[in-house]
């Protein structure tokens, strides 16, 4: 771990040409320094925190680099909870350079998530908050978004905070039984001990279900466009995506590898994949190619596998019926979603099967209906409940190890076995949660966590 009494420094703003650029420091003394190139040094000196002030930076040879705008941030009341500056220069790549460099000669670069690592050792935030920041700054769509930024305010901590204080409750109370028991005093109330712990269990299980809408919300949900060649993936892929992305032609096996995209569907990300197109080939690359299809489909949420709308002739098929000829293994039925493909090449009148998609992307018609029935199927919702989302996959293994101790105290319970042996069992229950929080951390996971952000954050 690194030492964090150093003066760390890094642009906060990406590289390349902006209006303006903005360059934070932290750390004791960080002031200090940037006031020994600063044209009003003893205005900034004697600064307030959360106070801003114009002048000139110079160079260590005294050359005038750019006019700049100073925030000054003093301990604990900045981000990272040290002395903080932040310098705002002109957004050109070499001033921000030069500026750097003459830094750099008494502080060191900050590196990944260095900030946000000392906003954590400082308390500022704890392990799960400093993790929604990154996710926050990576979130693909609206919706993941919300969940991060629920997170990061605090939303999940109180919530694990919650449920710790009742496991930690419930685990004194059979502390005191095993005394009780010891000294022949009555015995508490063990029926009510039981319900609780039972509760405890409901509730933990009700946040580790949020967490395959959180795994959506961070790789995004995965559509598969599949179907024999020449249906009208590619154009459908496209369409979906309002732009020209894959190849289109009238020859079947265009695509032979897959393609994939991400866009928002009511502010989820989904990852689209555009797949070639199922058929016998003598072609290897295509061979190949639907061999991956295949992989592609197993993996993804939802399987939107095209017909095209005129080769289906018979119009009291049930959809049911018509899965049964689609050229996917039986397990994936129950995500496919079959759309009918090219819907205005029929001519007008034709009965159409009920409750079936049609669509063109011609006509545009039917596209609209064709997202609306993704969402419904993937149970989009447009709000997000208003209680936490495990998003983050580490979050998720800790909560199923403290739900894996609590049924454990609970088994012991039934089966009468010591209390010490319950109250066990709470301790490692509590000590998963305490993981999430960063109460229990090691040096090698902060690393792992915080090499994952950007640098500057
Ligand atoms: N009339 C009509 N033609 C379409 C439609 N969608 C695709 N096509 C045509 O069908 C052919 C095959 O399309 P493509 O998207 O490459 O099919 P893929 O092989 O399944 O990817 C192309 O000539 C497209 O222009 C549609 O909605 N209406
Ligand atoms: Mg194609």
């Amino acid at each position: 771990m690194s030492n964090v009494s150093e003066i760390i420094c890094a642009p906060l703003t990406p590289a390349g040409f902006s209006a303006i650029a903005v360059i934070r420091l932290s750390g004791k003394g960080c002031i200090e320094l940037v006031a020994k190139h600063f044209s009003h040094c003893k205005k900034l000196l004697s600064s307030p925190s959360h106070n801003l002030i114009f002048g000139s930076f110079f160079s260590e040879t005294g050359e005038l680099i750019d006019e700049v705008l100073l925030s000054v941030f003093r301990e604990p009341h900045s981000y990272t909870g040290e002395d903080v500056i932040e310098i705002s220069c002109h957004g050109n790549p070499n001033l921000v350079n030069h500026i750097l460099q003459t830094l750099l000669l008494s502080c060191r670069l900050a590196k990944p998530g260095e900030f946000t690592l000392r906003a954590f050792l400082n308390g500022k935030m704890d392990l799960s908050q400093a993790e929604a920041v990154n996710d926050l700054i990576q979130a693909q769509a609206s919706k993941a978004e919300q969940a991060a930024l629920l997170q990061l305010k605090g939303k999940l901590s109180q919530y694990l905070q919650a449920l710790m204080n009742r496991i930690t409750e419930l685990r004194i109370r059979f502390e005191l039984a095993i005394d009780f028991a010891d000294q022949d005093l009555p015995l508490p109330d063990f029926n009510a001990m039981y319900q609780e712990l039972i509760d405890i269990i409901k509730t933990a299980e009700e946040l580790k279900n949020t967490g395959e809408q959180g795994r959506r919300l961070r790789e995004g949900i995965k559509i598969c466009l599949t179907g024999a060649p020449n249906v009208g993936k590619s154009s459908l892929f496209n369409a979906l995506l309002q732009q020209n992305r894959a190849i289109v032609t009238p020859h079947p096996g265009t695509t032979r590898d897959y393609l994939e995209e991400c866009l928002s569907l009511n502010g989820f990300p989904v990852v689209i994949y555009d797949t070639a197109g199922l058929r016998e080939s003598p072609d290897d690359i295509e061979k190949e190619g639907i061999t991956k299809s295949y992989e592609l489909m197993q993996d993804s949420d939802l399987i939107l596998y095209l017909v095209e709308a005129n080769t289906v002739t018979n119009p009291s098929l049930q959809i049911s019926e018509l899965l049964s000829t689609f050229t996917i293994p039986p397990e994936l039925y129950s995500k496919t979603l079959a759309v009918f493909s090219k819907a205005d090449l029929l001519p007008e009148n034709t009965l159409k099967i009920s409750d079936g998609i049609y669509c063109s992307v011609i006509t545009e018609n039917g596209l609209k209906d064709l997202t609306k029935a993704i969402s419904q199927r993937l149970i989009l919702s447009t709000e997000l409940p208003n209680k936490p989302i495990i998003i983050n996959n580490r979050h998720l293994i800790a909560l199923s190890k403290c739900l894996q101790s609590l049924h454990q105290a609970k088994q012991s319970l039934e089966e009468n076995q010591g209390y010490e042996f319950i109250a066990f069992e709470l301790i490692s229950a509590s000590n998963a949660l305490e993981e999430i929080l960063g109460i229990i951390t090691t040096d090698d996971l902060l690393d792992k966590i915080f090499s994952e952000f950007c640098i500057g954050k």
